[in-house]
C-alpha cells in the first residue's frame, strides 16, 4: 500500500469509526462488533446480499483450513459454492495485505468479496472476520459492506492448560482448540500439572492409546491454526547432567514431533531449585543454589535448542517457564539466564505475585530487562486451582492489563479454570487484548464474550450477564481481590438502603425486579442457546443462584409486608427466606478442582450480607 493510500485509508477509518459510534448514520448502517478488535475497519459499501450460489476463486497459495472454514460458513448460510454468482476470492495475493505475520485484508462490496492473507493464518483470520460481518436481513443473509486491514500486536496468543487438579478431557480440549481459532488465538500450551506423562512420569513413553489421542488434538489444532505446544516438566526429578535424562526429554519430544507438534516448552515452575535430584549434578554444577540451578537449566535448554529444535524441520523457538516466574528483581538465577540462555528461547512470566492484580508496561519493561528479551505472559486468570478461588467460577472480564504491553511481551496465554467452557469468557478478552492491546476495552469485550457463550441468544445473554456479576470476584494469592464481587448487585443494594430508610418504598420494587432476574437466570440460561458444556460445568452455581435469588425475592416481600404492618405475613415470609438461604448455602461444587468439594459461592459478601441486613430490618420492625 502506498503512503497516500495508507493515509486515505486511515482517514476513512476515522470517519467510519465516528459514523459507527454514532449509530446507523450512513445509508448502510453501523458495522456489527468484530472481535478481536480489528486494527482498521471501516464501512465502505452497502450490504451485500448472500446469494444461493457463489463463485469461490482460490489460488495455489490458498490455505486449506481457511478454505474449509469459508465453505462451511457459506454452507451454514444456505450458500452453495458453484461456478457462478457473487465472486469470493481467498488467497495470499492483493496489494492491501498488511506486512505483519498473520495479517489480512478483507473487502466486502457488491463487486465481490476478497480475503488476502499475509500467510495461511492471515487468510483464516480474514474468514473469521467475514463470519462476524454476516447478518440476518429479512429471510436471508447479508454481509456488511466493509474494508478491513488487520494484524495481531502480539505473536503468541491463547491459553496454557497449566493448572493443578483434574486436567481437561479430550472433549474439553477439542472445544478449546476450536474456540481459540475462532478468536484468532494461535497458541495452546499443553501443560496440565496433574497430567502424569507431562510431569510426575515425564520420562515414560506414551502408551499407544494416549499417543493416538494426542494425535487427534494436534490435528484439530492445525485445522484451527493453533500451535499445539507440548510442555514437558522434568524439573521434579531430572538429573541435568545425565545424558540418559537429556535423551529421555528428546525421545518424548520426538514422539509428539512425529504426530505433527512443532512447538515445545520445558517449564521449570513450582520445583525446588536449591537442591539437586542426583549427586552427579553437584559435581557438574557445584553446590545447589540459585545460580547453579540457572546454569543447569540453561544447559538443558541450550542443548535441546541445539540438538532438537535446530535439527528438526519447522520447529519453533523453544519456550520455558523459569523457576523465578513471578517477580521483577534481578538475582543470580536470572543473571545466568540473561547471560547464557540461547537468545531464541522464549521465557514466560506470570506478572507479579503469581496471580497479579494488574500487569503494567513498567513491570513488563523491567522483567524484559532482567531476562534480556521480550517475555511471554503466563496470565494466571481465570485459573481457579488455589485456595482463595475455592468454590468459585471466575467470570469477570479480562482487565487491568495496560495498553502498550505489546512493546514488551511477545504474547499472552491465559491459564484457565478446570472448567473449560466457563474459562472462555476471560480467554475471549485475553485474545482480544493480545491481538490489539491499544484497542482493547473490557466493557466492550466482556458483553461480546457473554453473547458468544449464549450463542447470540439475547435473553440468555442478559441472564448470563446477571449470573456473571455474581461470579465476578477475582481473587489474588493474598486476602485482597483484584476484581470485586457482584459490582452491579452491590451498587443496587447500596442504593437501596438510603431510599428505603427515607421511606421511598419504590426502591423495593426496583431491587425486587433485579432479584427476580437473579432467581430466573438459571432457568433462562438452561433453556437458552447457551453452550451446553458451560451449562453442565456451571450447574451447581446455577442451582445456588436460583435459590439465592428466590431467597432475596422472599426477603424483600417480607420487608414489604412489614412496611404494610402485616406482621403474620412478614413472619411467614421470613421463615421461608431463611429456608431458602439454608438450601442455597448447602449447594456444593462437584469434585472438579484441586480444592475438592466446597460450597458453590454466588455473590458472596454482597447477596448474603444484604439478606442478613434485610432480615434484621424485617424482624426488627415486625
Ligand atoms: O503460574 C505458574 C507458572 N505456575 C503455577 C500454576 O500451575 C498454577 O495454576 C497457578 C495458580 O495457582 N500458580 C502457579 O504458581
Amino acid at each position: 500500500m502506498t503512503a497516500r493510500r495508507r493515509a486515505l485509508f486511515a482517514a476513512a477509518v476515522t470517519v467510519a469509526a465516528t459514523l459507527t459510534a454514532a449509530g446507523p448514520a450512513t445509508a448502510s448502517g453501523a458495522l456489527p462488533p468484530v472481535s478481536p478488535t480489528p486494527q482498521q475497519i471501516s464501512r465502505t459499501s452497502a450490504d451485500v446480499p448472500l446469494p444461493s450460489s457463489v463463485a469461490l476463486v482460490t489460488e495455489p497459495g490458498t490455505d486449506p483450513a481457511a478454505r474449509e472454514l469459508l465453505t462451511s460458513l457459506l454452507r451454514g448460510h444456505g450458500v452453495t459454492v458453484g461456478g457462478r454468482g457473487l465472486v469470493i476470492r481467498l488467497g495470499s495475493t492483493g496489494e492491501d495485505i498488511p506486512e505483519q505475520a498473520e495479517g489480512y485484508a478483507l473487502s466486502v462490496s457488491r463487486a465481490g468479496i476478497t480475503i488476502g492473507g499475509r500467510d495461511g493464518a492471515g487468510q483464516y483470520y480474514g474468514v473469521q472476520t467475514l463470519r462476524q460481518l454476516v447478518a440476518r436481513s429479512g429471510r436471508g443473509w447479508v454481509v456488511r459492506g466493509a474494508t478491513v486491514r488487520d494484524w495481531p500486536d502480539m505473536a503468541l496468543r491463547g491459553s496454557i492448560e497449566g493448572f493443578y487438579g483434574p486436567p481437561w478431557t479430550t472433549a474439553d480440549r477439542l472445544r478449546q482448540l476450536a474456540f481459540l481459532g475462532e478468536v484468532k488465538a494461535n497458541t495452546y500450551v499443553y501443560s496440565a500439572k496433574d497430567d502424569t506423562y507431562l510431569r510426575a512420569r515425564w520420562r515414560d513413553p506414551y502408551p499407544a492409546g494416549e499417543l493416538a489421542t494426542l494425535g487427534q488434538l494436534v490435528r484439530a489444532a492445525t485445522a484451527h491454526h493453533v500451535d499445539f505446544t507440548y510442555a514437558l516438566s522434568p524439573g521434579v526429578s531430572i538429573c541435568f547432567s545425565s545424558a540418559a535424562d537429556v535423551a529421555a526429554v528428546m525421545a518424548k519430544f520426538q514422539a509428539v514431533y512425529d504426530l505433527g507438534v512443532r512447538s515445545f516448552s520445558l517449564p521449570f515452575d513450582d520445583i525446588s531449585y536449591t537442591r539437586w535430584n542426583c549427586a552427579a549434578d553437584q559435581a557438574a554444577f557445584g553446590a545447589p543454589g540459585q545460580a547453579a540451578a540457572g546454569t543447569a537449566q540453561v544447559s538443558l535448554l541450550n542443548t535441546i535448542t541445539e540438538d532438537f529444535v535446530r535439527t528438526h524441520d519447522g520447529v519453533r523457538p523453544l519456550q520455558t517457564v523459569p523457576t523465578e516466574y513471578s517477580d521483577l528483581k534481578d538475582s543470580p538465577y536470572k543473571t545466568e539466564l540473561r547471560e547464557h540462555l540461547d537468545p531464541s528461547v522464549v521465557v514466560q512470566w506470570t506478572g507479579t505475585d503469581v496471580v497479579p492484580p494488574s500487569v503494567t508496561t513498567d513491570e513488563a519493561a523491567q522483567v524484559s530487562t532482567v531476562y534480556g528479551r521480550k517475555v511471554f505472559l503466563w496470565d494466571n486468570y481465570p485459573v481457579n486451582d488455589y485456595e482463595q478461588s475455592a468454590g468459585r467460577l471466575l467470570l469477570a472480564p479480562y482487565a487491568q492489563r495496560q495498553a502498550g504491553l505489546s512493546r514488551y511481551l511477545n504474547g499472552i496465554v491465559a491459564n484457565p479454570m478446570n472448567q473449560e467452557a466457563a474459562s472462555e469468557v476471560a480467554e475471549f478478552g485475553a485474545a482480544d487484548f493480545a491481538w490489539n492491546d491499544a484497542g482493547y476495552a473490557p466493557e466492550r469485550s466482556w458483553p461480546q464474550a457473554l453473547a458468544r457463550l449464549a450463542g447470540g441468544d439475547p435473553r440468555a445473554t442478559a441472564a448470563l450477564t446477571v449470573f456473571a456479576d455474581l461470579e465476578h470476584l477475582a481473587p489474588t494469592f493474598g486476602p485482597t481481590a483484584w476484581q470485586p464481587q457482584a459490582p452491579v448487585l452491590a451498587a443496587k443494594t447500596a442504593a437501596f438502603w438510603p431510599r428505603w430508610t427515607a421511606g421511598d418504598h419504590r426502591a423495593l420494587d426496583d431491587l425486587r425486579a433485579y432479584a427476580v432476574r437473579i432467581r430466573d437466570a438459571a432457568a433462562v440460561i438452561r433453556a437458552g442457546r447457551v453452550e451446553r458444556a458451560f451449562v453442565t460445568e456451571a450447574g451447581p452455581w446455577l442451582d445456588a443462584a436460583a435459590l439465592w435469588g428466590a431467597a432475596t425475592v422472599t426477603r424483600l416481600d417480607a420487608l414489604s409486608a412489614t412496611a404494610r404492618g402485616d406482621r403474620g405475613q412478614a413472619e411467614r415470609l421470613t421463615a421461608a427466606a431463611d429456608t431458602l438461604v439454608t438450601r442455597a448455602q448447602a449447594v456444593k461444587t462437584g469434585n472438579t478442582n484441586r480444592w475438592g468439594i466446597r460450597q458453590a459461592l454466588v455473590g458472596d459478601g454482597v447477596l448474603d450480607t444484604f439478606l442478613v441486613r434485610a432480615r434484621a430490618a424485617t424482624v426488627g420492625q415486625s
